[in-house]
């Protein structure tokens, strides 16, 4: 049996050691989860969307808030920013999303009952892709969950390193409470906002291979920096919660985001959804 056979049998589960630096740091990184050629595939994919190859809502493609505010201008994927929610709409991005080498490791984190809650294709284009600032994503989806920690997974799509604006992380802040996150001045996408009290110097840099994926639990503070190298830095970010999460407001009724059944069970009292095929692209898109 070969090593690949060997971890399909066993399944991608955390090694006592993984969950005893998971623990103490509020991050893991594993690399060579995904092929090249299964990175490229999913890149292919993300491109189609935006040359407008494959049905998908207008509305949850981003561009660049530099090109958006009309400061340059960039056409294609280089005008790109990310697309959202491409799993609802795009089988190869759900199959992604329900993988268990990202899955599993989740499973020891936060149980067996999982569903997906944001996920997100990002560009950083050559030059000009634009940094993420310091923050907590908690800070976000505290207004939709009721919830210990949702867990984020950033799958790099390319090489990911500082000159080409690699993720950031502050070991062991998944135990501070939500920081205080302050708009920002400036071209900057909608969602980007700075969390009060977050120092450089605490900072380690996160550069992986393609193919590495990061865990990340959400309430470790993160950042990226802006390109500037003449490299894409693409990734894939998902963000799965606990099926035990409840709303945080109501019953549901107004779900904002799309939540997807990833595995295990779902409770109809709490943050539900079955099992299902992607969406169909809404008819007005
Ligand atoms: O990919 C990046 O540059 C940062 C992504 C991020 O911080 C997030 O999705 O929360």
């Amino acid at each position: 049996m070969n090593a690949n056979d060997m971890a399909q049998k066993q399944g991608y589960g955390l090694t006592a050691d993984e969950l005893s630096f998971w623990n103490d740091n509020g991050y893991l990184i594993r690399q060579n989860v995904f092929s090249h050629d299964e990175n490229d595939a999913l890149r292919k994919v993300a491109e189609d969307i935006v040359d407008g190859k494959r049905p998908f809502p207008t509305a949850h493609i981003d561009k660049n808030a530099l090109v958006r505010d009309g400061k340059i201008e960039e056409q294609g994927i280089y005008a790109m920013h990310k697309i959202h929610h491409p799993s609802c709409y795009v089988q190869e991005f759900l199959s992604r999303v329900r993988d268990n080498r990202l899955t599993d490791p989740i499973v020891d984190m936060m149980g067996p009952d999982i569903l997906g809650i944001n996920n997100l294709f990002i560009w950083k284009a050559p030059k000009i892709g634009l940094g993420f600032p310091w923050h907590q994503d908690m800070f976000y989806f505290r207004n939709r969950f009721n919830t210990e920690t949702t867990i984020g997974t950033w799958t790099a799509i390319d090489a990911a390193d500082r000159d080409n604006g690699c993720l950031y992380v502050i070991p062991s802040s998944h135990k501070n409470e939500i920081h205080v996150h302050d708009d920002l001045e400036g071209s900057q996408q909608k969602e980007f906002k700075l969390a009060r009290g977050a120092r450089d110097e605490d900072a380690v840099a996160v550069e992986v291979e393609p193919g590495a994926v990061v865990w990340f639990h959400s309430h470790l503070l993160h950042k990226s920096t802006d390109n500037h190298s003449l490299r894409f830095r693409r990734s894939y970010v998902i963000h799965y919660l606990s099926a035990q999460a409840e709303w945080a407001k109501g019953d549901g009724t107004y779900r904002g985001q799309p939540v997807m059944w990833v595995r295990g069970q779902t409770y109809q009292d709490k943050v539900h959804e079955v099992e299902r095929d992607v969406l169909p692209v809404p008819k007005s898109e």
